[in-house]
């Protein structure tokens, strides 16, 4: 039984000072019950907590862990940087070097501005993409999560659907108006919305590979329509890559999918665990962003060399070692065989969705295609599975609307204590 007295005492101290004692909600385990883990280290695949558990983790903070904890050539690109300072606030060769080293990985990107998160990337990408179409509305899907910008909150997946607020206070009407929704995978809805709203839809933003929601797949000839689409109407297609981009192959779903966004938004992986967001695109467009255009976006800390370091030393690694992806989709493959092994032996017919390294269990029977089916999942059931699990020795991301994530440090003796540790939590999970 893994306790966790000095976790316990850390989260009731953190909320006299932190909203909710974390900095950022999905990490409270509001969605699972019981209380956050307080992590001390990690190391490969695993986390160390303050109570001196040892985790076997697929959260892999949330995507950027994808060679293990602490991965060796990043710690030593961070260690090699730190003493000639922190940050300048002025440009730097670095910078160059991994814009470069970007547009030659991301088929869709010719020029690329670095940010400090995944929520600035999308921010920015949708109002240059404003700025350049002359144009104010925006189509989203529901239950894809695109950060906390206002234009966002608006049916969005991820912590949002966690606290139940899926449209949050704060976001004025104004801003609301001007954000469109639509059914994940439904192609027909946009085209309507579109006819509806002609020459006023700005952008098309989505996650190509649904990660907010759960892992929901684009399915056949979604991602082709709406690019037919964006072409046709001359909207800026935005794919939101910040979790996909260089987990599913180099260059990110678009490259696994063949279909070429006009813009792409970065983070997690391209920071090797650093703050690092990115937006790009064609060079027409980029080229309205400020101080080349008129559309403005700024950052004091963007492209410090210190994340430049981390990011850089990631990407080089990942570009120059391309048999990563083919490893992880065959561990994730064994890892998805083994627990539907498991839900046959136990007469259960859950819903796994899986592509590269990244996998969802739903506690739910229906395919799952959009987020009125990830839906229909038992999140109580959801939450014994994950406590059960916990108690096994294995973190898994905190709610059921959550994507896991694969690093290079599972191996097949871990994918089997894992299979091992899922079929018994899945029977406690179905007595309680
Ligand atoms: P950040 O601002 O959290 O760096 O990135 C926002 C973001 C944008 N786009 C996509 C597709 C994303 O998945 C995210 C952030 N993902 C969540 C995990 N579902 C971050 C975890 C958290 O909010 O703590």
């Amino acid at each position: 039984m893994k306790i966790a007295p000095i976790s316990e005492e850390l989260f009731q101290r953190a909320q006299n000072s932190i909203p909710g004692g974390v900095n950022s909600p999905v990490r409270a385990f509001r969605a699972v019950g019981g209380n956050p883990r307080f992590m001390v280290s990690a190391k490969g695949p695993y986390m160390y907590d303050e109570d001196g558990n040892r985790y076997m983790e697929f959260i892999n903070s949330w995507g950027p862990m994808i060679l293990g904890h602490a991965a060796e050539v990043v710690q030593e690109a961070v260690q090699q940087a730190i003493p000639n300072s922190l940050s300048f606030g002025a440009p730097t060769r670095k910078e160059i070097e991994i814009a470069e080293l970007i547009v030659d990985m991301v088929p869709s990107i010719e020029k690329v501005r670095m940010v400090n998160s995944g929520t600035e990337a999308t921010m920015s990408a949708v109002r240059v993409a404003r700025g350049y179409t002359g144009r104010n509305k925006m189509i989203k899907f529901e239950g894809c999560y695109h950060g906390h910008g206002d234009s966002f909150l608006i049916a969005a997946g991820s912590g949002a659907i966690t606290l139940g607020v899926p449209d949050s206070p704060g976001v004025t009407q104004g801003v609301a108006a001007d954000t469109l929704t639509a059914p994940f995978n439904d192609l027909e809805a946009v085209k309507t919305l579109v006819e509806a709203n002609k020459d006023q839809v700005a952008a098309i933003i989505l996650e190509p590979v649904a990660g907010n929601m759960g892992l929901v797949l684009p399915a056949p000839g979604f991602l082709q329509g709406l690019r037919d689409l964006c072409t046709k109407e001359g909207i800026v297609l935005i794919f939101d890559e910040v979790m996909t981009g260089f987990r599913l192959a180099p260059g990110g779903a678009q490259q696994l999918f063949g279909v070429t966004p006009d813009m792409t938004t970065l983070g997690k992986i391209i920071g090797g665990g650093m703050p690092v967001g990115a937006y790009g695109g064609k060079k027409e467009i980029m080229n309205f962003v400020a101080p080349a255009g008129p559309v403005y976006q700024a950052g004091t800390l963007s492209g410090n060399p210190i994340a430049m370091s981390a990011g850089m030393a990631m990407l080089q690694y990942l570009q120059s070692h391309p048999e990563v992806y083919t490893t992880l989709e065959q561990t994730t493959t064994n890892m998805v065989n083994g627990m539907n092994q498991n839900m046959q032996e136990l007469g259960l017919n859950f819903t796994i969705n899986h592509v590269g390294s990244m996998f969802s269990i739903f506690f739910t029977s229906q395919a799952v295609t959009d987020f009125e089916s990830a839906k229909t999942s038992d999140t109580a059931m959801f939450g014994r599975y994950f406590n059960s699990m916990l108690q096994r020795g294995v973190y898994l991301a905190p709610s059921q609307y959550e994507s896991l994530f694969v690093s290079t440090a599972i191996t097949d003796e871990l994918v089997q204590e894992y299979i091992k540790a899922n079929g018994e939590a899945l029977k406690e999970a179905l007595l309680r």
